[in-house]
């Protein structure tokens, strides 16, 4: 077919192909959800409902995208890490973040019911993404190793501020003035002395957020064949499937790598 005259402005494209070889990371966060949070209610410090349905949605975007080799999400953000020789939209990074970004969108809104309910979604709710490059194993462990580092550091700060608030009576000013200059260790030792809890014994899930991952399961099914000139006969066949599980453990530390070599590709 003719080109049209137009077809020139095709050129104004600009390439945001991401450079060979690096791992693709497309992090998305909530769009103010300090107000959405207020909005709909989440429980202080963390909201069981929100952080689920954070993570429907993620593997959601999983199961959509499977060159995704991990996800790691807390709080309102996720971030999805795409394998290092992946050549989904052509590496091109505005192709893969929006698909992320409106998939995980969409889903949020979509899986909402099953979380909140009766709880009606007020408003629509927006993410913003970004996507970095990390050329080695390294750069991408000490990625998703800040990102976990982040979590502690947030959710050790809110459950003790938000501990002397709703248990201690004191007013979110006070709180704030009691914690301020405090170290981690003066944090655990307002809970545990004046509270009694051992904020280790906190769930996993808000001290260490979570992380989604691939996993390979068996699975038996039943399946009806026809032979020709026979019964209808069901047999039983084993297959193995990938399957996205979720785990709220240190991966920081070497032994969450060790125990799934499949998730990083060789730096050489
Ligand atoms: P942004 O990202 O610049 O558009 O602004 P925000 O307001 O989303 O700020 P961000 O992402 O730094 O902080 C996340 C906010 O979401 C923070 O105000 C606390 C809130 N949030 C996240 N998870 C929970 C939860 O489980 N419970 C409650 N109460 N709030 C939460
Ligand atoms: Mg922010
Ligand atoms: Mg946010
Ligand atoms: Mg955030
Ligand atoms: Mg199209």
């Amino acid at each position: 077919m003719a080109k049209s005259k137009f077809e020139y402005v095709r050129n104004f494209e600009t390439d945001d192909t991401c450079l060979k070889n690096c791992y693709i990371v497309v992090r998305l966060d909530g769009r103010n959800f300090h107000k959405f949070s207020e909005q709909h209610n989440f429980s202080k410090p963390n909201d069981g409902r929100a952080l689920g349905l954070m993570t429907r949605s993620a593997r959601s975007v999983m199961e959509d995208m499977d060159d995704v080799i991990i996800s790691y999400g807390q709080s309102d953000e996720y971030s999805f890490v795409f394998k290092r020789s992946t050549n989904w939209f052509k590496r091109r990074a505005s192709k893969l973040m929006t698909h992320v970004a409106s998939h995980f969108s969409s889903s949020y809104v979509f899986y909402w019911k099953d979380y909140f309910g009766d709880q009606p979604l007020l408003y629509p709710p927006g993410f913003d993404g970004r996507v970095v490059l990390y050329p080695s194993n390294r750069n991408l462990r000490d990625y998703l190793s800040w990102r976990q580092a982040d979590c502690h550091i947030n959710n050790l700060y809110n459950t003790v501020f938000w501990t002397l608030v709703q248990r201690g009576g004191l007013t979110t000013t006070q709180a704030e003035d009691r914690l301020k200059r405090t170290l981690a260790a003066d944090k655990n030792e307002i809970m545990f002395s004046e509270f009694d809890i051992n904020y280790n014994n906190e769930p996993p899930i808000y001290r260490k957020g979570t992380s989604l991952i691939w996993k390979k399961m068996e699975e038996t099914v039943t399946k009806h064949v026809e032979l020709p000139d026979e019964e209808e006969k069901e047999v039983l066949v084993t297959r193995t499937r990938r399957r996205v599980s979720a785990c709220h453990c240190d991966i920081v530390g070497d032994q969450f790598w060790e125990e799934h070599p499949d998730i990083l590709e060789d730096d050489n």
